[in-house]
């Protein structure tokens, strides 16, 4: 799909954040000669609703003050720029991911909640990285229930890589042994690992995974060269709490926002970059193939503030 035409479906599936933060923005602006005490509240209601936070709204809020008073702004609308270059500066100080090489393998290991798009995401993703011409091995270690890995061969014969799966109810670090175990020697594709949001052992979700990982790094020294959050944007506030939990437990080193489509709340990857200084890979837009996007900051302003 070419450039505009990418664009246009970003921001078609991020509509909503963007009725809620530049819609709004827009109304309460407009005609506003100056900014007095009950505006600010206003324009405080207006970004802590949106999911900014209440730390970014403060910095953001005192940097208008601060040029009103240095008489820098002499337009109201001009609080909108500042929105944007904020919210810009915080996803350009976010760490890079790895990048993947194709002289090695490269594992990616996808964790979440249930529910949250992990396995929706994984087959996306494995489309998007097949058609940049990588070779892709997905591996079904969620064995939490059967459907989870039929889940996972629908999308691997969809996109045209071989899934490695076991039984259900098969211990998920053995699967994932079995795995690396299958790729010694010449293999420089991508691995990406599909686990379980929840566990009907009383096993801790985070033992599980903190075992998979041990797993990964035993066998392939310096794998997995990414953990992935996939979180679901529609949760919120509740997504950057999850965000914490995980980067502490088992170490993240990114994040995939899913549903940003049917949400008002997007604007929260701003708050989970600021507070976790953690990376966006993947946004989600979508339930369909083609509705996986790398992530670039200045498309995902342009589209939620424009
Ligand atoms: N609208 C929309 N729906 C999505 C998106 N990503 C995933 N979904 C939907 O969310 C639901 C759950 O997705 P899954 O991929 O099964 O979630 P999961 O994290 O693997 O769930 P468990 O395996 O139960 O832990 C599915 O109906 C997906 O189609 C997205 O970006 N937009
Ligand atoms: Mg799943």
């Amino acid at each position: 799909m070419e450039k505009n035409g990418f664009f246009a479906k970003l921001k078609g599936g991020l509509s909503r954040t963007r009725d809620a933060l530049s819609q709004n923005l827009d109304a309460l602006l407009f005609g506003k000669k100056i900014l007095d005490v009950d505006l600010f509240e206003q324009l405080e209601d207006l970004l802590i609703s949106a999911d900014l936070g209440p730390r970014f709204t403060r910095d953001l809020l005192d940097e208008v003050q601060d040029k009103i008073k240095r008489r820098e702004l002499d337009n109201v609308q001009e609080v909108k720029k500042i929105l944007r270059e904020r919210m810009l500066a915080i996803l350009a100080g976010a760490p890079p991911l790895p990048e993947i090489r194709r002289d090695k393998p490269h594992v990616i290991m996808v964790v979440g909640v249930n529910g949250s798009g992990k396995t929706t995401t994984i087959g996306k993703m494995a489309h998007l990285l097949r058609s940049e011409d990588h070779e892709v091995m997905l591996v079904a270690a969620d064995t939490f229930r059967a459907a989870a890995i039929e889940q996972l061969e629908i999308w691997g014969k969809r996109v045209g890589a071989p899934v490695i799966r076991q039984k259900m109810n098969a211990d998920p670090a053995a699967v994932v042994f079995d795995a690396l175990a299958k790729i010694s020697g010449g293999y420089n594709g991508i691995m990406i690992i599909d686990t379980a949001g929840r566990l009907h052992t009383k096993i801790n979700l985070m033992e599980e995974l903190k075992k998979i990982k041990r797993v990964i790094s035993g066998k392939l020294p310096g794998a997995p060269q990414e953990t992935l959050l996939v979180l679901d944007a529609t949760t919120g506030q509740n997504a950057l709490a999850q965000a914490k939990m995980f980067k502490e437990e088992i170490g993240v080193n990114g994040i995939v926002l899913t549903k940003l489509d049917g949400t008002s709340k997007g604007a929260v990857v701003v708050r989970i970059v600021h507070d976790l200084a953690l990376p966006v890979r993947y946004i989600g837009v979508g339930e369909g193939i083609e509705d996986l996007r790398e992530f670039v900051s200045e498309d995902f302003i342009k589209a939620i503030v424009d």
